[in-house]
């Protein structure tokens, strides 16, 4: 008997549990959409986003003349050539995926400024998305005006890129 109820509670224990994970938000699709502080055509470019979710508007955006990437470029060359030219920071971890990304910002009045940072105390990690079909893994999606990124099914270093691509980088909870 007293074991029986033991079980019977522990179910009753794990059932809360993940009622609660609902309420809060895990596991559930998450779709955005934002309209502010976006480029006005993506034509013939490669668009960085990075957003803090926090904010309202996009928080920063680069973009890169397509014509500077080959077939093979990834999502992870686009990163580094911002960073070459001074615009972005970055931290990242080599993994059997590739680069593992940890933090991405802003380069401003010469200094890293960090936007969006991986956490594990606060469950935070940086999730990716992109525009490129081959890579689009949904179900989380993010309207940016008329364009939609959705997660990506592959880490940054095999992420490709295209005329038009929009990579975005978030930070997100896993909580
Ligand atoms: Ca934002």
């Amino acid at each position: 008997m007293k074991a029986g109820k033991k079980v019977v509670c522990f179910v009753a224990a794990a059932a809360m549990a993940v009622g609660m994970s609902a309420f809060t938000g895990c596991a559930e699709v998450k779709t955005g959409s934002v309209s502010d502080g976006l480029p006005e055509s993506y034509a013939d470019k490669v668009t960085l986003i990075i957003d803090d979710a926090a904010t309202e508007a996009v928080d920063a955006y680069f973009q890169v003349d397509y014509s500077v990437f080959d077939e093979d470029s990834t999502a992870f060359d686009l990163l580094e050539k911002l960073k070459e030219g001074g615009k972005i920071c970055f931290r990242s971890q080599d993994s059997a995926y590739g680069a593992f990304l940890e933090a991405a910002g802003i380069i401003r009045d010469g200094k890293e400024e960090y936007l969006i940072e991986a956490d594990d105390s606060a469950q935070l990690f940086i999730a990716i998305y992109t525009n490129v079909e081959k890579d689009m893994a949904g179900p989380n999606s993010i309207r940016f005006g008329n364009e939609t990124v959705e997660s990506s099914a592959v880490g940054i270093s095999s992420m490709s890129l295209k005329n038009g691509a929009i990579i975005c980088l978030t930070e997100e909870s896993w909580a």
